[in-house]
């Protein structure tokens, strides 16, 4: 062998050891926020004036910095300190090692059990989908910083995009004018409680962002009432793919009625009902295509869903299945199964919207366009927000998410966190509708 070749044996490997030292987590960053959320109504009752966010940063032994986000309510921050104490020293490209990770570190927060506890707006929350919302945010930093340091888009490490724009949906809610007893800062959408207030909205969201389709939260008027919105949005927007989510809030025989009356023009209809079994028995009796973000949240729960045909859209959402990589694991379920794909939103901010484009961009399947909150959000921790045309967003094929932080946005929101006296810290609809209705209390099920 000449020196030449043995110097390069040598080099090789040292050059390789060089770069994944390079590529190891050096110290993790926990930044909770509270973010503005105007005044929209649900099921449960009304957004508060604030919300909680967590904003996740992992920095390199190189220097890189990668970000993520996830939920911020206590019992995230609970499972998210002994994951960031535990991750300096891990390889960014590791992240089956983090799920691991996590499980070895992450004790069940105090307040909910192991097994299931209330069902809520995002279905069952069991100790393991709290730990896999937390993963996620953890994952989205990792790939970030790993995307950065190998100057390749988040996209590409998973696997390349398959479209270059990926479609949203407008979310219509119904709302108030102003938060209830003038907490927040009032904004310029105003109140939406009847069909016209929904129309005008739709409206506003397609002259803007330039969205095709459009989602109507329900679940907060009785039903003939939010029938007559949809037919009002049919009506002004003819063809348009439309859809009604009650959050679970309906009978089987009131899901039943809605969706005859609204056959013609739905393109589907989200979690009429709650449970497995109801959604079944309504997906039995009607042409009508169902989603769900409550009774498909995890994958234990797909067999049953799947095998008894009740539902035939899953709303992904990478925060709460684990990750980008598991939304790709569910996606080629739902390919396997011919069940159909499309993206939940929850309040979120920029740092999300990006995981969830990138992803949204590789999963050949994606059959509609995706939900999401952002422009409801006024607020963002990056220094470029996002901007939507023709109702999509462009993927970016900048190293990382293609985002970077707003170090002074997110100070001021963090600030807002130190100050809050512990009403925002953790979301409560039921309690925020309180302020304007003091004998409020989250409506039991089925609640039409
Ligand atoms: O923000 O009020 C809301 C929504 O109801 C949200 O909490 C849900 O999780 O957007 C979600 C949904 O589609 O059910
Ligand atoms: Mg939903």
């Amino acid at each position: 062998m000449g020196e030449r070749d043995s110097h390069m044996q040598t080099a090789a490997p040292a050059a390789h050891a060089r770069a994944e030292a390079a590529q190891t987590v050096a110290e993790v960053r926990l930044t909770p926020i509270l973010i503005a959320d105007p005044p929209l109504l649900n099921t449960h009752g009304v957004h508060q004036p604030h919300t909680p966010r967590l904003i996740i940063e992992v920095v390199t032994a190189g220097g890189t910095t990668g970000v993520g986000e996830t939920y911020g309510d206590t019992r995230y921050l609970e499972l998210a300190a002994p994951l960031a104490a535990a991750l300096p020293g891990h390889r960014l490209t590791d992240l089956n090692g983090l799920s691991a990770l996590a499980a070895r570190v992450c004790a069940p927060p105090a307040q909910t059990s192991a097994s299931v506890a209330a069902g809520g707006l995002r279905g069952v929350q069991t100790a393991d989908k709290l730990r896999l919302s937390v993963v996620s945010g953890f994952e989205v930093a990792l790939l970030d910083a790993l995307g950065k340091s190998l100057g390749l888009p988040v996209h590409a490490l998973l696997g390349g995009k398959v479209r270059d724009r990926v479609d949203y949906s407008a979310y219509l809610f119904y709302r108030l004018a102003e938060h209830p007893q003038g907490q927040g800062e009032p904004d310029a959408w105003g109140a939406a409680l009847d069909p016209d207030g929904v129309v005008a909205q739709a409206r506003r969201f397609a002259d803007t962002y330039g969205f095709g389709s459009f989602k109507l939260k329900g679940g907060v008027f009785p039903p003939e009432e939010e029938v007559a919105a949809i037919r009002a949005l049919a009506a002004a927007f003819p063809g348009r793919p439309l859809r009604l989510d009650p959050n679970g809030a309906w009978s089987v025989e009131t899901s039943l009625k809605v969706a005859r009356d609204l056959a013609d023009v739905l393109e589907y209809l989200e979690d009429p009902v709650g449970g497995t079994g109801g959604m079944a028995e309504v997906a039995a009796a009607t042409g009508v295509p169902l989603a769900t973000n409550m009774c498909v949240t995890t994958f234990p729960e797909i067999a049953e869903a799947f095998t008894r045909g009740a539902v035939q859209v899953v709303l992904s959402d990478h925060h709460y299945w684990g990750g980008l990589r598991a939304t790709q694991h569910l996606a080629a379920v739902c390919r396997t199964f011919g069940v159909g794909l499309s993206m939940h939103s929850n309040t979120h901010l920029g740092i999300s919207l990006a995981a969830m484009t990138h992803v949204a961009a590789t999963v050949p399947n994606l059959d509609y366009a995706c939900d999401t909150h952002y422009p409801w959000q006024t607020e963002d921790v990056i220094t470029r927000r996002h901007t939507f045309h023709d109702g999509a967003l462009a993927v970016s094929d900048l190293p990382g998410l293609g985002v970077e932080l707003d170090r002074e946005a997110l100070a001021a929101l963090h600030q807002r966190w130190l100050d809050d006296d512990g009403t925002m810290r953790d979301r409560d609809d039921a309690a925020a509708m309180r302020k304007a209705d003091p004998d409020w209390q989250t409506p039991a099920v089925p609640r039409w």
